[in-house]
Formats: C-alpha cells, structure tokens, sequence
C-alpha cells in the first residue's frame, strides 16, 4: 500500500481501529439503545446495514410538544449474487420482513433484497434467521466488492447465462472480506474480542490476505453481462466483463473499467462515467485480472477524499494507457487489447417465457422493486402464496423486477388468477414506459434524499401515459429514471430521461442517454419544479414526433439533436 498519503479520511481511521470490522459493534448491541454511535454506524455498513431513520418523522413534537428523538431503524441489505433465490429463501425474507422490517421487499438494481425499518434491537434475530437459509449480508455494502450482478433470466441460449452466473459466483467467492468479524457477531461463533488495532499501514496476511486492514478505499462493483442483453447495465460498473459468444462458446470477454455515476454538483472534480474497454481476455483469466484491477485500486485508489475514490478518478487521473500499464504489471503479464466490442440489445425479461429446461418463467413488473401489500394490490402475500404452491426459482433482475422461473405449462393460468384474485397488474398490462422507468428508494429511509424518488415516479408516469398516448407514442419503450440525490443510484445518468433530485422538490433533467446504456445523457434544466415536469416533457415530445427520423428512439434523438437546438425546436412548439 502507498505510504505517503497524508491526511486520510474519518473512514479509513474508523476501519482501520475496528480489528478488521469488529469495532463496537458487539458491545453496542448490547446496550439498550435505539441506535449507534456515528463510528460504528458506519463499519455496520461493512456488515450490509446501514443505520437510518424515518424521515417521514423527523422534527416531529411529542404529546406535549417536546422535540422527538429521530425514529431510528435499519436497512439490511440482503446479497444474492447473480440474483437467485429459492422459493424457501424468498418465504423466509418475506416472513422477516413482516416480523422485523415494514413489511415490505425492496428488489434492488443490483439484484439484492433490502429490508428496511428493521429496529436495532431486532438485528440479531434477523440476522441468524437470514444465515440459517444460506443468505448473508456481508459483501452487500462497504469498501469491498459488492454483489456481483449478472442476467438471471432462464432463457433458452445453451447454458451461456449459466456460465456467467457461475463465474458471478467465483468471483463473489474469491473477493469475499475473510474476517471472522461477521461470523463471531451474527452468528454467534465465537467472541467479539478488544484487540488493539493494528499498525497503519499493514496488509494482514492473517485476517485479510487481500484487503488488509483497511479494506479498499470505496465500493467496487463488478458486473457480467451479454453484448446482445445489456439487462445488468454493465457500463455502470467499476469492473464489466462482457461475454462474446461465438458457435455457442464463450470466446472471451471483454474488459470494462471506471463506470460509476456518483458525482457531487458542487464539487466540479467528481462526474458521472461510464466502462471502457481495458483488454480482451479468456475466461480463465477473469479471477486473476480482477484481482489485478481490485488490488491496483486498493493500493493506488483515494483514500483521502471519498467523494474522489472510485476506480474512475485514478484512471481519470492517470489515463487509461497508464492505468493498463499498472494493470498489466500487477497482472504480472501484458493484457490483450480489447475489441472494442458494443452493446447491441436489452431485454427486460417480462411476461412468459420458454426457459432452457422447456419450463417456463414469469418475467414480473414490480414497480420500482419494492414487493408490498398495498390496497391497490397485494404482491407480497401473492408472491408468499406462489412460492408456498409450486415451490418456483424466484430471480432478480436488475431492473428491479422478479423472475419466477420453473413452472410448468399447466401453471400459467393459476399463476395468472393468483396475481388477479390478489389485485396485481400483470407485466402484459402495464405500458412500456413503466416497464421501463425506474425509481431509487429516497424518502422516507434514505439519509442523502433530498427529494422524494420512488414515491414520486408513479404519479408523473400516471401523468405522461396519456400524453404518450396523445401523440402516438405509448408503444415506444421509453425509460424516466429517477433519483433523489445527485448519487445516481436509479443510473439515471446513461437513461433517456433522467430526473435527477436536487432541491426540495425540484428535479434536473437529463436527456439523450442511450436505451441500450452505453452513452451518458447530457443536463438539459437544472432545477424543475416536480408539478412542470411532465408539461416540459411532452413538449420535448411533441418535438421529438415532428423531427424524429424513422424508427428513432427518444434518447437517440436527443443525443443527435443536442441541448441548444433541442431548447429552439420546444420554444419554437410553444410559439405556434
Ligand atoms: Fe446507491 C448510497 C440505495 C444502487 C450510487 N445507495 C446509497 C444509500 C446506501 C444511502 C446511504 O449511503 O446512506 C441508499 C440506501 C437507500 C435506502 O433507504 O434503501 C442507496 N443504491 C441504492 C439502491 C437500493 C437503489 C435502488 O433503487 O435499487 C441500490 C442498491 C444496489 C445494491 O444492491 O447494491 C443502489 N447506488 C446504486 C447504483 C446503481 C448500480 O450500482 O448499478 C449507483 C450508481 C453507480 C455507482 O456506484 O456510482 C449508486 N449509492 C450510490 C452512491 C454514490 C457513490 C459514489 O461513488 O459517488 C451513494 C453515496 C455513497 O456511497 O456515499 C449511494
Ligand atoms: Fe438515496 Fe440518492 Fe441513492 Fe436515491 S440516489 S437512494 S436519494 S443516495
């Protein structure tokens, strides 16, 4: 590791001192609290928890007008690396949520299940329960390799999907943190203990032979992915590994490096970027070139400013000839160059499908991912009900949607009247632009939202539908992807239209990305009241019908025609 940094940040010292994640975690458990301290709130994030509290109540008086502590619960994020589940596995996380959560699932875009609401007292409890049906939280958030997404849907393509969720597998496997920390204080094997922490800085080779003590400098995140299926947004990955099919073989994969879509406005050095390509590479080489790429990024990557410490800054700041060059030399090998091989297709895997094994499987609209029982329709107790009467795979996509696979032709009518009788729309009869929107979670749980994400997408789809309709438009599968904070967690910096919150209830607006997510989209309003969103939309619309060339997608246009000429053609619409 590099020893001349001088002035690292609160985060590195507070992994540094936690005796590779034990900390006070073990101890403040204990203690008959509602919630951490800041310190180890934050190593509980290396642990996939994140402490939080309800917005919704914040500053809110108590009986006689007193201020309120805040409502303090936890977000457990559950990893499922390639998005498969059991029928039991997914019973399981249902019954918790109920017991210890909301009562709702939150499929998230990297294919894990989060639980939200979760009281500290509960943690223990909800955390063996997850470990004794094989599920962990470990990997799921922190300065490590997060989960490892790959296509999850059983499409008939002769095992290649297959493939790559085993190779998703074996690199979850092999960047997996070691410590016993988790293990001593989730499940109970052994005491949490008060070492004292160990020298700065030092790579263990006890406890943690390729992290060392300090982890790495920020999330990495790592995706396997299709030319021909871009489903798992592989641009938006630290590390992308697109597989190039040839005659049924997987002939090599290509290399992506630096995606990531964080960016704080005010700080001008921090952007929004997509993968580009590194190498071309055999698949027995996936293993030790991330392990290049990841080690290179623990020992080189910004461990000062965390705003600045993705993969994406060092090769910004280096170049990618340079950045390779290190590559190849902790590779130990020069890397063959790549390809250059692009994205051609997306598939959103809804409706019914034949699978490889001549089953079939329900590609199933869930909106904005999260599974609930709500009076306009109860998905959750129609998904318990599913699971507990054909014993389905249950996959997540990471779109946020559910895959129930391994049915039989005789189920698809009772699996259909399930989703009736419990008041849930089937993906045929939901319209394309809602098939493909998507919301993060922001308020009420998220701690950065600054404005609201998932709550508010339905309502401004509700809104455009029937202007897509007015001018013709409701068969384009156009995607509004929205945020609550310039983070980027609903990617909606690479979507056609973009939302992007960033004051109370005022949205950027960014066009032009590609539907297919390999070009970023460009600012076109910094600052849209909510209510004038889709009025600003459907002009932009209405322009878009006038001078789209055949067959032209909403996002292409817009990168052809360009911000200037795009703000001409709508006022010149308003004047007619
Ligand atoms: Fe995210 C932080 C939710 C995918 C970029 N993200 C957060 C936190 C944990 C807020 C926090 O740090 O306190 C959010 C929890 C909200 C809540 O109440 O549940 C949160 N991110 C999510 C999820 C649940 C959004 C969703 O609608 O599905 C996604 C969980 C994925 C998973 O299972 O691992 C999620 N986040 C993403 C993505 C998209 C992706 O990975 O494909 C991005 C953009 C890609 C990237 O990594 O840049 C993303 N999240 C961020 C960032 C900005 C990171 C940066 O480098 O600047 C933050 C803030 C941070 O880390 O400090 C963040
Ligand atoms: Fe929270 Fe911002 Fe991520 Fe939305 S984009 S979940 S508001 S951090």
């Amino acid at each position: 590791m590099s020893t001349d940094l001088p002035a690292w940040s609160k985060v590195e010292e507070i992994k540094r001192q936690s005796q590779f994640l034990r900390g006070q975690i073990a101890q403040e458990l204990a203690q008959p609290t509602a919630h951490f301290d800041e310190a180890t709130a934050n190593l509980l994030k290396q642990h996939g928890i994140y402490q939080q509290d309800d917005r919704d109540r914040r500053g809110q008086k108590g009986p006689e007008g007193q201020p309120q502590d805040r409502a303090w619960m936890m977000m457990v994020r559950v990893k499922v690396p390639g998005g498969r589940l059991t029928a039991g596995q997914w019973l399981t996380l249902s019954e918790l949520a109920d017991r210890f959560g909301n009562r709702t699932l939150r499929i998230t875009n990297r294919q894990d299940v989060q639980l939200h609401g979760v009281l500290k007292q509960h943690l223990p409890a909800l955390m063996k329960a997850l470990h004794q049906v094989g599920l962990t939280t470990l990997g799921a958030c922190g300065d490590v390799v997060r989960n490892v997404v790959a296509c999850s849907a059983p499409v008939p393509d002769g095992g290649i999907r297959d493939q790559l969720y085993q190779q998703a597998q074996q690199v979850t496997a092999h960047f997996l943190p070691r410590s016993r920390a988790y293990q001593e204080i989730w499940h109970g094997t052994g005491q949490a203990t008060d070492r004292p922490p160990v020298p700065f800085p030092q790579v263990s080779q006890e406890e943690e032979p390729l992290y060392g003590t300090n982890y790495l400098p920020r999330k990495f995140k790592i995706g396997f992915g299709l030319p021909e299926d871009n489903c798992v947004d592989i641009y938006t990955n630290d590390l992308g590994f697109l597989a190039v099919v040839e005659g049924g073989q997987i002939r090599g994969y290509e290399v992506l490096v630096g995606g990531s879509l964080g960016m704080s406005p005010a700080d001008k050095t921090t952007f929004a970027a997509l993968a580009q390509p590194l190498a071309f590479i055999r698949p027995e080489q996936i293993l030790p070139v991330a392990e290049a790429v990841v080690k290179l990024f623990r020992d080189h990557g910004n461990r000062a400013n965390r705003r600045r410490a993705r993969l994406k800054y060092l090769i910004a700041d280096w170049g990618l000839q340079r950045f390779r060059q290190e590559v190849e030399r902790y590779y130990g090998q020069p890397l063959p160059t790549p390809k250059n091989i692009s994205v051609t297709g997306l598939e959103h895997h809804l409706g019914w499908r034949r699978q490889q094994n001549g089953g079939w499987f329900y590609g199933l609209y869930v909106e904005n991912g999260r599974v609930a029982d709500r009076q306009t329709g109860r998905l959750k107790s129609a998904l318990e009900y599913i699971c507990q009467q054909f014993g389905p795979g249950i996959r997540l996509t990471p779109m946020m949607d559910l895959l129930i696979t391994d049915l039989a032709s005789e189920d698809r009518p009772k699996v259909e009247a399930i989703f009736r009788q419990h008041g849930v729309r089937l993906s045929e009869e939901v319209s394309l632009v809602r098939q493909y929107s998507g919301a993060c979670v922001a308020l009420p749980t998220c701690g950065l939202a600054i404005t609201e994400s998932e709550r508010a997408l339905p309502g401004i789809l509700d809104e455009l539908e029937p202007e897509l309709a007015r001018l013709g438009l409701e068969g384009l599968p156009l995607a509004v992807r929205m945020t609550g904070c310039p983070n980027g967690c609903g990617r909606p910096y690479n979507a056609e239209i973009g939302l992007v919150g960033r004051a109370k209830d005022k949205y950027a607006l960014y066009l032009g990305g590609s539907p297919l997510g390999n070009r970023l989209g460009f600012l076109y309003e910094p600052m849209i009241p909510r209510p004038e969103i889709v009025s600003l939309l459907s002009s932009l619309l209405e322009v878009f019908v006038r001078h789209r060339s055949d067959s032209e997608c909403f996002g292409d246009f817009c990168f052809r025609i360009g911000p200037e000429a795009l703000r001409r053609l709508a006022s010149n619409g308003q004047d007619r």
